[in-house]
């Protein structure tokens, strides 16, 4: 579909081909924004705006790039058509898990693949995206953290990424207070996605373990507290959030049966 020049709402969902981000896609079209997805499988974000445009009515726009090349990143903002150059909201989804070992058995491959999507990838979109977020009149950042910004045993090098997005979203938040950009990091426990997959290879038996037990959240359960972390008055700002299913405490303690 083809965005006209009404005033609309948009938001810039990373990481929408899956998990959280396509649910947030979901979640916002349904309330009548407009869509900016990203991811790098292209196909599957052309199947969401398909599927988008035809339920809701709403107007979506496929920007393809890998979050951890810089210039894939500085190259989608500039080539931005001018009617999507308000952002409302960014998301910033776009992440992963690789692997779970003690750290002196870690993958220094996994290691940089995840410090390069989950805080240098979150810092370029930032970054490219922050002068069409500062022309929004009701501008928001979210951050996706997690509960392992709490470290965990092997979780290591994952654990330290969202403890820098944690600590990155409280530096927008401050350095972002004179344009009133608000900032939330939001910070789920355990959730059923692709992530288990991801992180344990496509090894699917141990990726199903992770939820033994329990009844972990859904994408659908993380898109309805993003959005209404948007949904507030303009003076009201969620700054942290963390969610997790009944089950977990926190992201070491869980209570199986
Ligand atoms: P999924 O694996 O289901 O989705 C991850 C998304 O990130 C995919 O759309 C993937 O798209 C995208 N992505 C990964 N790498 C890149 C990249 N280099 N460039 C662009 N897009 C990329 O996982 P979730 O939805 O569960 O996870 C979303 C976020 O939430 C992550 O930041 C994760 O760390 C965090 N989180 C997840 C939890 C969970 O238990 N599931 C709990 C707490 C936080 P594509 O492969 O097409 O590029
Ligand atoms: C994902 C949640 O507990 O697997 O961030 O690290 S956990």
């Amino acid at each position: 579909m083809q965005k006209d020049s009404k005033m609309q709402k948009i938001v810039f969902i990373t990481g929408a081909s899956s998990g959280f981000g396509k649910a947030c896609a979901e979640k916002f079209a349904c309330h009548g924004y407009d869509i900016i997805i990203n991811g790098r499988r292209e196909e599957r974000l052309l199947e969401l705006k398909d599927h988008l445009e035809k339920k809701y009515n709403t107007a979506i726009l496929v920007a393809a790039f890998d979050v951890r090349v810089r210039q894939q990143v500085f190259d989608a903002a500039e080539n931005i058509p001018e009617e999507w150059q308000c952002i409302d909201v960014l998301i910033n989804n776009a992440g992963l898990a690789l692997g779970r070992d003690y750290i002196d058995d870690g993958d220094v491959d996994d290691w940089e693949t995840m410090i390069d999507t989950n805080v240098k990838g979150l810092l370029y979109t930032t970054k490219a995206f922050l002068p069409f977020i500062k022309k929004s009149s009701s501008p928001h950042i979210i951050n996706l953290g997690s509960v392992a910004k709490e470290v965990y045993e092997k979780g290591n090098v994952y654990c330290a990424t969202k403890a820098a997005v944690d600590t990155l979203s409280q530096s927008m938040r401050v350095d972002l207070l004179r344009h009133g950009i608000k900032v939330t990091a939001i910070h789920p426990g355990a959730a059923e996605t692709e992530f288990s997959l991801v992180r344990f290879k496509g090894d699917e038996a141990t990726a199903k373990k992770i939820y033994d037990g329990l009844v972990p959240l859904t994408a659908e359960d993380v898109a309805d507290v993003i959005y209404y972390c948007t949904s507030l008055p303009p003076h009201v700002c969620i700054n942290d959030l963390v969610l997790t299913c009944i089950r977990q405490a926190n992201g070491i303690y869980f209570y199986r049966n």
